[in-house]
């Protein structure tokens, strides 16, 4: 019985060692401690021990019993342990892994693309941004500009009317009045935003558009601080070989007026379809604030000048992006907005 004894307790040690699962020590546990196992069975044939040997075996028998229990749950709770070490190595989370592109991102409007550009150009010369809201009172958006009354710019068919005096903005100038009102001078603004105007739908024409404006006030400002900004401008816009010419021109709110043009940047001013032959594209309107409108905003005119310049930011948005048909800026379709 001894020598069975020494055979369990071989046997069970060894397979304990190579026990390389919890699936391992379950069988191993059957095996032994179970209860048709091999010490349950020594256990029971103990009873044809004599009286003498049997408490000495019964001894013998319960260590091996509790040393081996004891081995199987010290062995079951280190292969659990590995087992969760394991899984925790696997499941780990890296938080600093980009995530899972699950909804696509939105991307910015070619209009919004050509502003934010302009925006970098002009706030590198220290100008600000100026804004103000698109429903106007006549006055900011007319009267303050030396539009009179019965000016053609005025007629039902180029402005829409709103009750109660008011207008949708035509034009972004509104903007520039509201700040000769408030500002401290100098001033060095531009206002780019929406401006509406009731022409009918075409490749070229909406209803709604985009205008970029500029304003600058100080002592001493002259035309040709408005023709070296305005280069600078273009140069940085269009690139460094960009040539600008100045063409007379009228508008109320400026005087002396004029039209930039710039050297097509397609053919740089050999002539081509886009040019129309001519090598020059037509850019912005500018001029030196007219000293009426100065006067009308609390600006002293006598120790005060300024330039003003306009520009429409859907014609330079498909330039820049060669896109035909301005409607298409305004159908929201993401495979056209993707590709800008
Ligand atoms: C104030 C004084 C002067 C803004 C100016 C233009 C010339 C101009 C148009 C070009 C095409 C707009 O999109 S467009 O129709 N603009 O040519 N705008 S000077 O002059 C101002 C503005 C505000 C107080």
């Amino acid at each position: 019985m001894i020598k069975r004894l020494e055979e369990i307790k071989l046997g069970s040690e060894k397979l304990l060692n190579d026990a390389k699962s919890l699936k391992d020590i379950e069988e191993l546990r059957i095996k032994y401690l179970g209860k048709k196992g091999e010490l349950t069975e020594l256990l029971k044939s103990m009873g044809a021990l004599s009286a003498e040997e049997r408490p000495k075996m019964g001894k013998l028998v319960n260590e091996l019993r509790e040393h081996l229990e004891n081995a199987v749950s010290v062995h079951t709770e280190r292969l659990k342990e590995a087992a969760l070490n394991e899984r925790i190595l696997l499941e780990k989370i890296d938080v600093t892994m980009p995530g899972e592109k699950i909804r696509p991102l939105g991307h910015k409007h070619p209009i919004t693309l050509v502003i934010d550009a302009i925006k970098d150009i002009f706030m590198g010369m220290g100008y600000e941004i100026a804004e103000g809201p698109d429903i106007e009172l006549d006055y900011y958006n007319f009267e303050a500009l030396n539009i009179p009354e019965n000016h053609p710019a005025k007629d039902e068919q180029d402005t829409f009317y709103v009750d109660g005096g008011f207008v949708l903005r035509s034009q972004t100038s509104s903007v520039q009045v509201r700040t000769m009102e408030t500002h401290e001078l100098p001033i060095r603004i531009i206002a780019p935003g929406r401006v509406f105007r009731s022409d009918e739908v075409d490749a070229t024409h909406s209803p709604v558009f985009h205008q970029l404006e500029g304003l600058v006030i100080d002592e001493n400002i002259t035309m040709s601080d408005l023709k070296g900004v305005l280069n600078v401008f273009a140069k940085a816009l269009l690139g460094e070989n960009t040539e600008v010419r100045f063409r007379p021109h009228h508008f109320q709110f400026t005087e002396p007026s004029a039209e930039m043009d710039v050297s097509c940047f397609v053919c740089g001013g050999k002539g081509c379809r886009t040019c129309k032959q001519t090598g020059w594209i037509e850019l912005l309107g500018c001029g030196m604030v007219h000293p009426r409108v100065l006067e009308m905003s609390g600006i002293d005119p006598k120790k005060y000048s300024g330039f003003a310049f306009g520009m429409g930011l859907e014609r330079i948005a498909m330039q820049r992006f060669n896109i035909p048909d301005l409607r298409l800026m305004y159908e929201n379709d993401v495979r056209f907005l993707k590709q800008f």
